[in-house]
């Protein structure tokens, strides 16, 4: 239709991108046979018929046990080039990946083979796709804070070449609060500050993120209409949410798309923007979000380029760059 047409051909940002989560089953089976690691799945197919979550951790269990595929310095690289391509071939010009090194760490692999992976793809889709991008450290909030911090430890040699810290994970009885010092490190790093909050979370941990880990941009966010004066404060504030509608969809935080209350946030006035999250599980990438989202919510062109503007002004993006993008 004409409306898919100017969906397609729409410039994008994407702000909400686990880079862990683009591992299609078909890679993961090429980087297994590639590093001698056996799958327990007799094949692609197979692998992906098992993406049937009832929740967030019953996704997580499934996402820990695909990264362990990752293992060299390619393997990064081959990971992060293959969505770079595919941005390119979406029109997103701009993207902000999140990577958690706790998972690799823990496996042994080494910051300096994922840091040397990432951002060799990075530099690449630069020069090949004149995309920009930025790294986001992500940590893991069922691991102990003392483990964040010895990941940020390891990190500091490359505290130039990384953005911003983020916090993911097992949301529930995992709150903000439990990283306010790891988030004080980065901080002395330079970086921006993001979190996931409001994804399966009470609405209280988007106070606590904002308050206690003084981030620049919520994760999700959708549980914010939980609390009005909350809902205030993040329009008063515009405060950006990464929102990530087929997600909350496959993970049960809504069970129909035509429930989500993104269309309803952006009438409120705050400053939402559209994501993919870990389009591998999630059944796509943006264009296809947006077409999802627009098939049963029905926005308008105004509101979609709305969305755009809303992640080109919420983006880490030097200023030039913000400009040129729009
Ligand atoms: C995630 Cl959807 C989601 N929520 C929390 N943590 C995550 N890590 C990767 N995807
Ligand atoms: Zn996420």
């Amino acid at each position: 239709s004409r409306m898919d047409q100017f969906l397609a051909q729409l410039p994008k940002v994407e702000l909400h991108l686990h880079i862990e989560g683009t591992l299609e089953p078909e890679m993961m089976f090429a980087l297994a046979e590639r590093n001698g690691i056996a799958l327990p799945y007799r094949s692609p197919e197979a692998l992906r018929e098992a993406y049937q979550f009832d929740n967030l951790q019953s996704f997580l269990d499934l996402y820990y046990q695909g990264a362990a595929v990752l293992r060299t310095r390619d393997d990064f690289y081959d990971l992060a080039m293959a969505y770079f391509k595919r941005c390119d071939q979406e029109q997103i010009l701009h993207y902000e990946i999140m990577f958690d090194p706790q998972t690799h760490l823990n496996r042994g692999v080494r910051m300096n083979t994922m840091m040397e992976g990432l951002v060799g793809a990075q530099q690449d889709a630069q020069r090949h796709y004149g995309a920009s991008s930025n790294l986001i450290l992500s940590l893991l909030r069922h691991l102990p804070e003392e483990d964040g911090i010895a990941a940020l430890e390891q990190a500091k040699p490359w505290q130039h070449l990384i953005n911003a810290i983020g916090l993911d994970s097992s949301e529930r009885g995992n709150p903000p609060s439990k990283f306010k010092r790891a988030f004080e490190l980065a901080d002395s790093y330079g970086w921006h500050r993001v979190a996931h909050a409001g994804e399966e979370g009470p609405a209280d941990y988007i106070w606590e993120a904002l308050r206690d880990l003084q981030v620049r941009r919520i994760d999700h966010g959708v549980r914010c209409q939980e609390d009005a004066q909350l809902v205030e404060y993040l329009i008063h504030h515009q405060v950006p949410l990464t929102v990530c509608p087929l997600s909350n969809v496959r993970l049960g935080v809504y069970n129909d798309l035509r429930q989500h209350n993104l269309k309803q946030l952006l009438e409120l006035g705050l400053c939402v923007t559209l994501n993919s999250d870990d389009p591998a599980y999630f059944g796509g990438y943006l264009t296809t979000n947006m077409l999802a989202v627009q098939n049963a919510l029905k926005l308008s062109e105004t509101q979609w380029i709305q969305l755009t503007t809303n992640a080109i002004n919420a983006s880490f993006a030097p200023v030039e760059r913000k400009m040129a993008l729009k």
